[in-house]
């Protein structure tokens, strides 16, 4: 089985730790590839950020389904361009913050959020909601680390989050933490000893849901919403038979 990550910022350090949580928490014959778009933000911490980072998101998910991949995990927890991405793959496509959601809501009566700058809580919110996951969702709080912060170990990133987790645990009233960036994916194992109680990674999360959907045989839905986007002259992501996508596979 072939499951291809995408993180869709363009920083290949956090791509390459992605892609080694990604390579742990994969069965035995599940290949994972991690990518990026070389040419989306170097983060992405607001709305106009993630409107730019999904056209390469797209171009990587073409060159997946080119490549025959068996499902995908979009590895930033804004869920960037997710409904876009199922219409152009056939297999599964998985968010990290709606897989980190709904585990979540498996493990405890409620989460908390824990996420990087404050002006990206009311995006988490939104997603709580879209996902019918703000009756779990106790509060969404920001360690006040930049993403590109997670990248530099000089930096006192992995404290600032373990202290902003435990003062959801005490003041929030939450029995589990949803972290709330891709770029924390390392430090989730080390955070649950820390705080004690369980704390939710996305992305690994979305590799084994992204893999037991695709072990099942289940497919997206082209039913509706999610079929294949009709194919116009005037955009060249329109499709999988869009003139992007012929550039792309060389036809
Ligand atoms: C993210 C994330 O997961 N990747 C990224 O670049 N920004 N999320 C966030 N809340 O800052």
């Amino acid at each position: 089985m072939k499951i291809l990550i995408v993180n869709p910022n363009s920083t290949a350090s956090m791509t390459a730790k992605i892609g080694a949580v990604a390579a742990e928490v994969a069965a035995p014959g599940t290949v994972v590839n991690a990518v990026n778009p070389p040419d989306s933000p170097a983060s992405i911490e607001c709305h106009t950020e993630e409107a730019l980072c999904v056209p390469g998101l797209l171009r990587c998910i073409q060159e997946g389904e080119a490549q025959g991949c068996d499902a995908y995990v979009i590895a930033c927890f804004g869920d960037p361009g997710l409904e876009a991405a199922r219409e152009q793959a056939r297999g599964p496509v998985i968010g990290i913050a709606e897989a980190a959601m709904h585990a979540a809501s498996l493990l405890a009566p409620s989460f908390s959020v824990v996420t990087t700058l404050a002006r990206t809580t009311g995006m988490a919110w939104h997603l709580a909601e879209r996902y019918g996951m703000q009756r779990f969702c106790r509060n969404v709080r920001a360690a006040d680390v930049p993403v590109l912060d997670l990248e530099d170990p000089r930096k006192n990133a992995r404290v600032l989050i373990r202290d902003e987790c435990l003062r959801a645990l005490r003041e929030d009233g939450c029995e589990s933490i949803v972290l709330g960036c891709a770029g924390m994916t390392d430090l989730c194992r080390w955070l649950s000893e820390e705080i004690g109680a369980p704390v939710i990674d996305g992305v690994a999360v979305a590799v084994k849901f992204a893999e037991s959907l695709a072990a099942l045989g289940l497919k997206t839905s082209k039913l509706g919403p999610w079929a294949a986007p009709p194919v116009k002259p005037s955009c060249g992501l329109a499709g999988p038979k869009g003139p992007a996508f012929d550039a792309l596979v060389g036809e």
